[in-house]
């Protein structure tokens, strides 16, 4: 296991924050975890002017690198963006690799990518990242690889040469990608004729989305205690108490300071969601900065949507409530409910809520009139959508639904019912 450092660099001249730099620290460092590294320390450095060649001063370069030799550290993640000069500097200066923070999800985005549109969005991701690299330090890696220029031909340098080829990567990836959006776009096209509402969970990373879905579902899906557990959307479909069904989507956890990179990247992704018809926003009731995540992801949600307006078909929903003392449970906000995925405790009232929101906003009460005969249209009503009463007037059945537009319309044409508005 390889051994890290883990810095936080608490800017002072930065705008005050809802989280505290402990705070930011521990995300780091689960972070590192979630990709299998030994944070062997852990510490918060703050800067008052950050310096163009090192980010840290003198001093604190020259204490860090002793902390790495004594703790025998390979890796230094720092929990900010470093330009690359920086990078190489502090590189050279302690004797390890270090990384910034995008990449740090980069690699933890490709540790966690399991279907190929996973892999390729992680790969387009790491590309365009270093790429912007590429063209910063091109002075440096020039010097570097001085030798191999000839590879490109005359007169055209090693640099230009990687450039190229990234480009050319990105081209490839990007043609693929596409390939794949539309595949995927066909099946949502197919899905959308099985006329289910979509709910999908969206949250931040840790929330206990993939919890919940497990639960609802009672798929096992990957949930880990782990940072980004899931990175590819599954979709599920559920029964709801109703007897209707919708489809759930898990998604990916959102971070704070997402890596712009990163959002581009995942759009397709993230189509999902923009797609949804409810979006259960999963919060952490027991975590202490609930409220900045619940910022970040709203600002994840509202760039997705290009708005600036959250969208109204946000539900949120409290989750973990397990581990609050009965006093904080009391103090839930008006209206959201509070749950436990792991326990199970008013998941019931969840579905039911979900069911409430998606009859009044998807389904449409109807008043048919069969006649004796129509038992095979009762029993399809039954079937497709949800019977409230059914009564006889001399010889025809009067029976009131709620059902979905769509199934009505199907009622219609299969029956030869027209149904009056
Ligand atoms: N105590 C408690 N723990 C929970 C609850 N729900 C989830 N967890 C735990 O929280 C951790 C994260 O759960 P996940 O379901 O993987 O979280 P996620 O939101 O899918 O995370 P990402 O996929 O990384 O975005 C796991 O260790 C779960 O066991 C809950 O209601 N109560
Ligand atoms: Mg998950």
């Amino acid at each position: 296991m390889q051994r890290a450092l883990v810095i936080h660099p608490h800017f002072k001249q930065a705008a005050a924050s809802a989280r505290t730099a402990a705070a930011r620290l521990e995300e780091a460092s689960g972070l590192a975890e979630a990709i299998q590294l030994q944070v062997a320390l852990a510490l918060i450095v703050p800067l008052a002017a950050p310096k163009p060649a090192t980010l840290f001063g003198k001093g604190k370069v020259e204490e860090l690198r002793e902390a790495i030799a004594a703790q025998e550290i390979t890796l230094a993640i720092v929990d900010s963006s470093l330009s690359p000069v920086q990078q190489r500097n502090l590189e050279e200066a302690w004797g390890c690799k270090v990384i910034d923070r995008t990449a740090l999800i980069l690699e933890i985005f490709g540790a966690r990518a399991r279907t190929a549109e996973g892999k390729m969005q992680v790969e387009l991701a790491a590309l365009e990242y270093q790429k912007s690299r590429l063209v910063r330090s091109w002075t440096h890696l020039e010097r570097q690889r001085g030798g191999f220029g000839f590879l490109g031909g005359p007169g055209e340098s090693q640099i230009e040469l990687d450039r190229r080829l990234i480009r050319d990567r990105i081209a490839k990836i990007k043609r693929e990608l596409e390939a794949v959006v539309r595949t995927r776009e066909l099946h949502r096209r197919k899905r959308r004729r099985v006329p289910y509402p979509i709910i999908a969970l969206v949250g931040y990373t840790n929330a206990g989305k993939s919890t919940l879905f497990n639960r609802l579902t009672g798929a096992s899906v990957v949930s880990a205690d782990k940072l980004f557990a899931t990175l590819d959307p599954t979709l599920r479909a559920i029964r709801l108490p109703s007897g209707g069904a919708a489809i759930l989507s898990d998604t990916v956890g959102f971070v704070s300071n997402l890596p712009p990179e990163l959002i581009a990247a995942f759009r397709a992704t993230l189509e999902e969601v923009l797609e949804a018809d409810i979006l259960l926003h999963v919060r952490d009731a027991s975590h202490q900065d609930q409220s900045a995540q619940k910022e970040d992801v709203e600002a994840v949600l509202k760039t997705l949507f290009r708005s600036a307006h959250l969208p109204e078909h946000v539900m949120e929903v409290m989750n973990k409530i397990d581990c609050l003392p009965p006093e904080a449970r009391a103090h839930l906000p008006p209206g959201v409910l509070g749950i436990s995925a792991l326990t199970g405790e008013n998941v019931e009232a969840l579905l039911q809520q979900l069911d409430r929101d998606i009859t009044s906003r998807f389904y449409v009460q109807a008043t048919l009139c069969l006649d004796m005969a129509g038992g095979e249209a009762l029993s399809w009503l039954h079937r497709n959508g949800r019977v409230l009463s059914e009564s006889t007037e001399d010889d025809t059945l009067r029976v009131s639904v709620t059902i979905s537009p769509e199934n009505l319309s199907r009622f219609e044409k299969q029956f030869g019912i027209r149904v009056a508005p």
